[in-house]
């Protein structure tokens, strides 16, 4: 059995949305991220950063503990043998979209959540424009991969479970992906999948976001 702590934000609906897709028993800890329950000395054993998602796993005698939703994928994927191909080329492919993802997509779409929240409450600051303007920059690049194939790295893959929950999220990005018809046609491909679906709201949130 797997242990999941996690709470549904863009990071860690990547987590629970591998999960789902993998078919792995597994448990869920609601991390409600608003209680600061993350900064907690006993969640701190589990991720230095005091930060969501982490798993747990038990597997064979061992006690594997898992930071960093790119690891997290990474991991079940090879456990499951799902979402991540062996053969180097296709492995390649997918292992530089999830880089992509994880180094480039969501670091700036955090920060522009997090500016554009201060703004809306009245505090004024330069560097939302530019990192939004950076923020299109990487949609558009998406929306060029795909004018040519259905997922990222060509098949479905391990890649679009890190890049979805963020794109899902443009709304509060304040960014339309209308112009994207490459990336709204992928965004309608996954979000097809029952597997998202599940994992998109694990554990369960309300609001839709
Ligand atoms: N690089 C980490 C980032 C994790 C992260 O920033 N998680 C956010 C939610 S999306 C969080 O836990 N925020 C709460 C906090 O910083 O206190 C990953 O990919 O897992």
């Amino acid at each position: 059995m797997i242990e999941l702590y996690s709470w549904p934000t863009g990071n860690g609906r990547r987590a629970s949305i591998m999960l789902e897709e993998s078919g792995l028993p597994y448990a869920v800890h609601a991390m409600d991220l608003s209680t600061k329950v993350q900064k907690q000395p006993w969640y701190l054993e589990l991720a230095p950063h005091g930060r969501i998602p982490v798993i747990i796993d038990y597997d064979g005698g061992d006690r594997i503990v898992l930071f960093e939703s790119g690891a997290i994928l990474i991991y079940l994927a090879e456990k499951a043998g799902r979402l991540l191909p062996v053969a180097p080329a296709a492995r390649a492919e997918t292992l530089k979209w999830l880089f992509f993802a994880t180094s480039n997509l969501s670091p700036l779409a955090m920060q522009v959540h997090r500016l554009t929240r201060l703004q809306a409450s009245g505090r004024q600051n330069k560097s939302l424009n530019g990192s939004r303007e950076e923020l299109i920059i990487l949609y558009r690049i998406m929306d060029r991969t795909l004018a040519n194939r259905d997922f990222l790295a060509g098949d479905y893959s391990i890649a679009d479970i890190a890049a979805y929950p963020w794109v899902y999220r443009h709304k509060l990005q304040e960014i339309q992906i209308t112009p994207y018809p490459n990336l709204l046609a992928w965004m309608t491909r996954i979000g097809a999948r029952p597997a998202v679906q599940r994992g998109m709201n694990t554990p369960p949130r309300s609001d839709g976001m």
